[in-house]
């Protein structure tokens, strides 16, 4: 057990309650930096069971003041900073907002460490979306970026900042090239959780349709409680890094829809509804991480396999729809 304080930004998020979970279970007194929001924004935490454990500081990552009061209150020894518009969908409608909340905003985070405490050490929760227009079948560390939304470029600004103040400045700060992580608490707009949601419905007859965009993207999926520890191990390490953490396997929308209707006896094909309306501006085609350095340094590995997620969540959704 340690006695160590982190703040995480973008606690009320998937991300940010598996992650917030694993560093009470080691110990830590653990903050959130708490936007104000009209609505309650903190069932994730109390789906977990967790919401009485973390202390919330009023802030939002746009707000450089917030972000320095909530380090002089919390004293953390760590920074995660998950605090982003996530949606790649709604980018291009919201691009401003996305540059500033998904891009700035992590450099808001760096600056306050160097004004309140450089020792502080930070986790930038970079993106696959950065790689994008993919120039190698396969990506790694190494593999050049070429962003396809205005969420992907915002990250790839904020990826390279996290790694200018770490060669600026020394900072302790790593960047977490994340490939996609589901989980029940995944938001209802990404394509799994739209999915597992949706054969819940149908199974229980309050739905009969799905409609879907481009089915035929890839991506590489894993869960959401097996990257958090992912996130957690690059802090620990001595020295601030870049990692691609993914299950190095990939799959079709249309394959995981398969695996998704068929966990409840049904045929996708006999509910999928293609809607020209959802495709995209410009699409990530097919996205397959190479996660060999996260296992070697980090001694990391991907641990649920995406069968299991599907029927995870599938089940999730099928209490949850139940009791509505
Ligand atoms: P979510 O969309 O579930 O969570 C985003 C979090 O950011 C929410 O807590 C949200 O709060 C918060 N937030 C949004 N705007 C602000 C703001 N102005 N100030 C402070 N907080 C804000 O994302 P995930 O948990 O899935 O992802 C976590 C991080 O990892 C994100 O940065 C995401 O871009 C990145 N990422 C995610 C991947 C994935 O597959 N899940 C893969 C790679 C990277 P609220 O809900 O109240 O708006
Ligand atoms: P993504 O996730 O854009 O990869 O970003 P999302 O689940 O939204 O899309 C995955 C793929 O599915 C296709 N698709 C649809 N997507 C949605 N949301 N809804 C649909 O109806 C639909 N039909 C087909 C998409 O076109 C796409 O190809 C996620 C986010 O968590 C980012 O924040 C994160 O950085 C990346 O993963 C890695």
């Amino acid at each position: 057990m340690t006695n160590k304080s982190a703040l995480i930004t973008g606690i009320t998020g998937q991300d940010g309650a598996y992650l917030a979970r694993l560093l009470l279970a080691k110990g830590y007194n653990v903050y959130g930096l708490l936007p104000r929001r009209s609505t309650d924004s903190l069932w994730r935490l109390r789906y977990l069971g967790i919401e009485g454990n973390v202390q919330m500081l009023d802030g939002d990552i746009t707000d450089l003041s917030s972000i320095i009061r909530a380090l002089e209150r919390a004293k953390p020894q760590e920074l995660y900073n998950l605090a982003a518009q996530s949606y790649v969908g709604s980018s291009w409608a919201q691009p401003l907002l996305t540059g500033n909340v998904s891009g700035l905003g992590a450099v808001q985070a760096l600056e306050a460490i160097r004004l309140v405490n450089p020792q502080i050490r930070f986790y930038q929760a970079s993106t696959s979306e950065m790689f994008g227009l993919v120039q190698e079948s396969v990506q790694s560390e190494s593999t050049p970026f070429y962003p396809r939304s205005p969420y992907g470029c915002a990250k790839l600004y904020a990826h390279w900042m996290t790694v200018n103040h770490r060669e600026s400045f020394g900072l302790h700060a790593s960047s977490g090239i994340l490939f996609n992580h589901e989980s029940p608490l995944r938001g209802i707009e990404f394509v799994t959780r739209k999915v597992t949601d949706a054969v819940a419905r149908i199974k229980l007859g309050r739905q009969k349709a799905l409609k879907l965009g481009n089915i035929d993207a890839k991506r590489d999926w894993g869960f959401a409680g097996d990257f958090v520890e992912a996130m957690w191990l690059m802090v620990q390490q001595p020295k601030g890094d870049d990692y691609v953490v993914a299950t190095g396997r990939t799959t079709s929308v249309r394959d995981m829809c398969q695996l998704a209707f068929a966990h409840v006896g049904l045929n996708y094909m006999d509910h999928v509804v293609l809607d020209p309306a959802l495709i995209r501006p410009a699409e990530v085609d097919v996205l397959l991480g190479n996660p060999s350095k996260a296992r070697a340094q980090l001694g990391w590995h991907a641990s649920t396999t995406l069968e299991e997620l599907m029927v995870m969540m599938v089940d999730a959704d099928l209490r949850r729809v139940e009791r509505e």
